[in-house]
């Protein structure tokens, strides 16, 4: 059965039931440890679609282990002891279950080789399909919708206490229902999730909350705003030296990014985050423009509208870069036939 989907149309409806059955087929009859993992700077989706998954397969008597460090702002969703330290082996006789990574080297928390059988469920386009079994479902908004069908697949009784980080990934991998990727299905399948009993409003409060240095770090963000490519463009940027000033993290400054694509005429907005020995850039586009291709330009990956990069260069070089890709891009947009 490994590697059926690679031979399948990845988008057929048919497919991924089949993927799910089979994903569930397997976690219903492993007897022995469980390691769950997600990508590297774990997000709403990536936290909550594990917790969920472990929470749900721990109810069941299975042995997960989930080795995740949340952004400060989601730690409110774990309970002391539920997460581990990232592993520096896999358990004996394991199955590891890969969420929300787009590929391996994305993918953090344990050593992804050794496992009897390596589960890979993922919404990322870009995903290659690694391991024994892949359900990759680019259509879905989030791999939270995933981990509730699937759920559902195995017949499991919703808990307020799974529902709620399935939520969660639903609800920040939409933008809280408002990115091009909300559609009737993660409406319905969060709407089901409210049912169960997740207080809705408390939820989404909570997940606003931030630690009061993210305004001061947002503050000093917006202060290097610069329109580039007539306005097409904008940027901001994180430097270390600002980190070092206010002292906070930015675990959840992809909240800028968002923040500036909304100024007008913009088709690509990119934050710019200043690492010891490289960039990394958070690029959103709008009007047709594509994260995607600009960032796989420049050596990342990720979604059409929402995508990201490391580039090993200086603020200045990867700035440079980053005009040149869009550039690329908006031309390509120039050049395509209007209404195409
Ligand atoms: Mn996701």
């Amino acid at each position: 059965m490994a590697g059926m989907e690679t031979t399948e149309n990845p988008t057929s409806e048919a497919a991924y039931r089949r993927g799910l059955a089979e994903v569930a087929d397997i976690l219903r009859g492993w007897q022995g440890p469980i390691v769950v993992v997600s990508h590297v700077d774990p997000d709403g989706d990536a936290v909550g679609s594990t917790l969920a998954l472990t929470r749900a397969l721990r109810s069941l008597g299975k042995d997960v282990t989930l080795p995740i460090e949340p952004p400060r702002f989601l730690a409110f969703l774990a309970e002391p002891g539920e997460l581990s330290a990232p592993l520096e082996a896999l358990p004996a006789g394991c199955l590891l279950a890969v969420l929300d990574a787009a590929d391996k080297d994305r993918a953090v928390g344990a050593p992804l080789e050794g496992a009897v059988k390596t589960l890979n469920l993922d919404h990322h386009p870009t995903n290659d399909r690694f391991g024994d079994v892949a359900v990759v479902a680019p259509d879905k908004a989030a791999t939270a919708v995933l981990v509730k069908d699937l759920l559902d697949t195995m017949g499991f009784a919703w808990t307020v206490a799974v529902a709620t980080p399935c939520l969660t990934g639903m609800l920040t991998d939409t933008g809280n229902f408002r990115h091009a990727n909300t559609d009737r299905t993660v409406l319905d399948a969060a709407g089901e999730l409210i049912e169960v009993g997740v207080p809705y409003a408390e939820l989404t409060d909570q997940l606003q909350l931030r630690h009061p240095d993210y305004f001061k770090m947002l503050g000093e963000v917006m202060a290097t705003v610069e329109f580039r490519l007539g306005g097409q463009l904008v940027t901001a940027r994180l430097t270390r030296a600002m980190r070092e000033r206010i002292g906070q993290s930015d675990d959840d400054s992809d909240d800028f990014v968002g923040l500036i694509r909304y100024a007008e005429g913009v088709k690509v907005a990119a934050l710019l985050k200043e690492r010891e020995d490289a960039v990394k850039i958070s690029v959103r586009s709008r009007d047709g423009a594509s994260a995607q291709a600009i960032c796989t330009e420049l050596g990342g990956g990720g979604h059409r509208v929402a995508a990201g990069a490391t580039v090993h260069a200086d603020l200045e070089r990867t700035a440079q870069l980053l005009e040149e890709a869009t550039r690329r891009e908006l031309d390509r947009l120039a050049a395509v036939p209007a209404g195409s």
